[in-house]
């Protein structure tokens, strides 16, 4: 008789912070892009908010951080099951650009889009209220190319594949318009602790 067997059914201390079917990555930061990297400058580099929005507005990088900066320390989750805890971006809240281009009462909905191409739908409720940053700063230092440098949307509270790297502008729409992954069958939302995957989850 095994009589570790009788400890299977006590309450597990588990760690409260990984979402199910999550695992910590530790130290590692893995890459997942569609794309290749582009060679993208921060002169270059630029971001539009615009759609439903009284004032259709694209900020040039230093005019992004004239803006007051705004970091985020905590985790983030990547649906292909990995997460990491207690990471650092810097940037500015989405909530400053808002504020710029007051949203029409009539936009539930954004599309975010990269320099590259790529998209990402999200609930307007899920980028606004402290929840998404313009971010370009990572462990204090320039967030690096691969994981989106010079910016990258961050929407930690949501699986990472909605941060989109390369951050070229927010479309405010009326309605859900699904994005790269969203069109390939992943969630409308996202939410990690709801193991919002795939549509139907
Ligand atoms: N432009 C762009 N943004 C993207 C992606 C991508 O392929 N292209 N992949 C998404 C996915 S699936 C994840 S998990 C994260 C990965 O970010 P990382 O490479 O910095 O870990 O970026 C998201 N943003
Ligand atoms: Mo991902």
């Amino acid at each position: 008789m095994n009589v570790t067997r009788g400890f299977t059914g006590r309450p597990r201390v588990s760690n409260a912070g990984l979402p199910p079917g999550q695992y910590d990555a530790g130290d590692d930061w893995p890459v997942l892009s569609a794309e290749v990297t582009p060679d993208l400058q921060p002169a270059d580099w630029s971001f539009r908010v615009d759609g439903l929005v009284a004032q259709p507005r694209t900020w040039s990088w230093d005019e992004a951080h004239a803006l007051p900066a705004s970091a985020y320390e905590g985790d983030i989750h990547c649906v292909t099951s990995w997460s990491k805890f207690g990471v650092r971006f810097g940037g500015v809240s989405l909530d400053a650009f808002l504020d710029v281009v007051q949203p029409h009462g009539s936009a539930t909905h954004a599309v975010a889009y990269s320099h590259t191409g790529y998209t990402a739908a999200l609930p307007l409720a899920d980028l606004t209220g402290g929840q998404a940053w313009i971010a370009w700063e990572y462990g204090g230092e320039p967030l690096a190319p691969e994981h989106g440098g010079p910016a990258r949307l961050l929407v930690p509270h949501l699986y990472f594949w909605k941060s989109a790297k390369w951050i070229a502008g927010v479309t405010l729409l009326d309605h859900d318009e699904p994005g790269f992954w969203e069109q390939n069958g992943y969630h409308a939302r996202g939410n990690p602790w709801q193991e919002q995957r795939y549509s139907g989850d």
